[in-house]
């Protein structure tokens, strides 16, 4: 009597199982897409009907199917943002891997007169990726590290005044690209009052669709210099860290772990992570010695050679102590 009630239980639940993915495959119908439209020739509606005859494992084939060609069609949608300002996504193109990139006799001369305005051959940037990917330069115990997982969120402010935007949109993806998602708060745009046309309401639309509610643009009504204008930001930020960087860099994946770590550890400490060159020309990733950074007496930045110790000490995933700075290698920025 117990096993035929369990047998009629088991029968109801199959039931409404069965119940359940017709629902769901009727409510899932493929949109009517307009005649060519690559959605509606991957996927006839005939094929998903069928495949409920061939069971469970099809009918989760088809969901992952269907998932990825979503990703597609939302990937090319923004895709099509970048496009729309004359810029590329995507990891490979022009100078990816960091290599030296390229252009073709007839572009050189179109990049001579951006590349004497901005310092850097910003016509060639354009035609880099925006998501290119970098090499990873770390020493191998750096990248063999492991970090808790409940590490301090971090607001990145990046500061410009007639940044080429590319360059800016390559130092926001990329930091959105290598950062942990759960550890990034957000990233502020500080503009300290550019007069190109080009980073008013096209780089807002842009950040604002590409990442919306992650990217935050703070602009200065007149221009309040390099400090200001990082304090502006500062105010601006919310997380529990906050990162200042120039709007003309790229990062490494596992750039952030070891400096939320440091600070996590003792809150007073102020982390500069080791910086490799882009050269502005070609913008081929150079590494750089680990180093710390100092100033002359004429307030030029100069790298400084680690001190005796930390060589002694032959291991070089240790920060370099420098009075209250210490050094972890990750972020490349170009030395413009
Ligand atoms: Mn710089």
């Amino acid at each position: 009597m117990a096993s035929l009630r369990r047998v009629k239980v088991l029968l109801v639940l199959n039931l409404i199982a069965v119940a359940g993915f017709v629902l769901f495959l009727a409510k899932c119908r493929p949109i009517t897409a307009k005649s060519g439209d690559s959605f509606h020739d991957i996927h006839p509606r005939a094929e998903v009907v069928n495949l409920t005859a061939r069971g469970i494992s099809s009918i989760q084939d088809a969901v992952l199917k269907r998932l990825s060609l979503l990703e597609d069609i939302v990937y090319r949608q923004l895709n099509g943002l970048s496009k729309s300002l004359g810029l590329i996504e995507g990891y490979g193109g022009r100078g990816k891997g960091g290599l030296p990139a390229t252009l073709s006799p007839e572009e050189e001369e179109k990049a001579k007169g951006p590349h004497e305005k901005y310092g850097y051959n910003s016509y060639l940037s354009e035609k880099i990726s925006l998501d290119r990917s970098i090499p990873d330069y770390r020493p191998t115990k750096c990248k063999e590290l492991k970090y808790s997982k409940d590490l301090p969120q971090i607001s990145i402010i990046f500061i410009f005044v007639n940044e080429a935007l590319s360059v800016i949109l390559r130092s926001v993806h990329s930091a959105v690209n290598h950062t942990p998602a759960h550890l990034l708060k957000e990233i502020i745009l500080v503009d300290d009052n550019s007069d190109e046309e080009e980073l008013k309401a096209p780089l807002e639309e842009y950040v604002n669709k590409r990442y919306p509610g992650l990217v935050k643009v703070v602009r200065n009504q007149k221009r309040e210099g390099l400090i200001r204008a990082r304090i502006e930001g500062w105010k601006a930020a919310t997380g529990h860290v906050t990162g200042f960087f120039d709007a003309h860099v790229e990062f490494t994946a596992g750039w952030a772990e070891p400096v939320l770590s440091r600070i996590q550890e003792n809150r007073r400490r102020v982390i500069l992570p080791s910086i490799d060159n882009i050269k502005q020309d070609n913008f081929e990733v150079q590494r750089y010695e680990n180093s710390a950074h100092g100033y002359s007496w004429e307030l030029w930045c100069m790298y400084i050679s680690p001190p005796k110790d930390w060589w002694d000490a032959g291991d070089p995933s240790l920060p370099i102590s420098i009075q209250f700075l210490e050094i972890i290698r990750n972020e490349v920025i170009i030395a413009a």
